[in-house]
């Protein structure tokens, strides 16, 4: 059989030789102390990637979206968070639990769009008072759906008329500005906090980074420490982040346009639904018609490729930098093996 072709997400993908040559040879201190060199060339070159002053790096997506809510918040305050937002599905409902703060939650629809009205209809002045709200771009959960500057705008101008403060958690901010075709800053000039990974479509280890002003993120290190996110010779992540900004953000189209062939491939196979036209970024939403979902996903293990299911009832595709346009060709056909073998059985 040939290798596993592996989508279940791009958190999957492994560095290659020359990440792990810059990993090899960074220079380091301790961070803790604040004396890393690479650590501190990271935090520098990803604040100026997305438009922000400072920069903080953290282990993980989930670590930096908790310390924007736990900066933003005091204990009793409220985040205003999608429906279907990462942070409220996915990251172990730690603001609530570690830091007091309560999440209320507005519609984001089919394509992960949030209506201003609904924004400024759930902020709250009083007690409890709402300090943030919270935008997700790309939209997990919808699809990857890329939210326009536009609707960021509209959004931001509410938090703001209310005196709250709008953070991204921009997991995989460079996919949104990729499929919008604008860059990064221009997408993000109106948040006032941004998170984002290293460690998805950027192809590094591990890593993300809580961005925003320098009084923003001088508050927050503290914080980090409290966490336990507090690293030592963390320049050798930080190398392999460094690498991955410069080298792989550009690269990320290549990845969307496998995820439309593979949408375009899916959706010609009986039994699998796929709409195409709702692919923006890198995840391909599967859902099924007369076939069983966990089966299929079974099935397709079985023939080698590898696929998730976050939401229930659909299964995800991701593409990434590990698989190319071969490996997509080689997912549709197995699927479509996969599919037959249910609908025959
Ligand atoms: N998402 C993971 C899973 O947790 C679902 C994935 O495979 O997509 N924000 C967003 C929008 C994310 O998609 C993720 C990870 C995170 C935050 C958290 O990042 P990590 O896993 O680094 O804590």
């Amino acid at each position: 059989m040939t290798a596993v072709i592996d989508l279940r997400s791009d958190t999957v993908t492994r560095p290659g030789p020359a990440m792990r040559e810059a990993m090899a040879t960074a220079v380091v201190g301790d961070d803790v102390i604040g004396d890393d060199p690479t650590v501190k060339a990271l935090e520098e070159a990803a604040a100026a990637a997305v438009g922000k002053e400072s920069a903080l790096f953290v282990p993980s997506g989930t670590m930096a979206n908790l310390l924007a809510l736990l900066t933003h918040c005091g204990r009793g305050d409220e985040a205003i968070v999608g429906s279907e937002s990462h942070i409220l599905h996915h990251e172990g409902v730690g603001a609530p639990a570690l830091g007091g703060v309560s999440l209320r939650s507005v519609p984001n629809d089919e394509r992960g769009h949030i209506e201003t009205a609904e924004v400024t209809a759930a902020i709250r002045g009083g007690s409890p008072r709402t300090t943030v709200v919270c935008l997700e771009n790309t939209q997990n959960r919808r699809g990857g759906a890329a939210i326009p500057v536009s609707e960021m705008r509209q959004i931001a101008e509410a938090a703001h008329a209310a005196g709250a403060s709008l953070h991204v958690d921009g997991a995989r901010i460079f996919n949104a500005a990729a499929a919008l075709e604008t860059d990064a800053k221009t997408l993000l000039a109106d948040a006032d906090t941004v998170s984002f990974c290293f460690s998805k479509g950027l192809g590094a280890p591990v890593g993300s980074v809580l961005t925003g002003s320098s009084d923003f993120i001088e508050r927050a290190r503290p914080t980090r420490r409290q966490l336990g996110g507090g690293m030592r010779q963390s320049g050798i992540l930080a190398a392999a982040a460094l690498y991955a900004l410069e080298h792989h953000v550009e690269r990320l189209s290549e990845d969307q346009a496998n995820a439309k062939r593979l949408a375009e491939g899916l959706a010609s196979i009986p039994g699998l639904v796929v709409d195409p036209d709702t692919v923006d970024t890198n995840m391909v939403f599967v859902r099924f018609d007369g076939i069983d979902g966990i089966a299929f996903t079974a099935a397709l293990a079985e023939r080698g490729v590898l696929a998730s299911a976050p939401v229930p009832g659909s299964l995800r595709m991701v593409t990434h930098l590990d698989v190319n346009a071969a490996g997509i060709e080689e997912a549709i056909v197995q699927s479509a093996s996969a599919a037959e073998s249910l609908a025959n059985a």
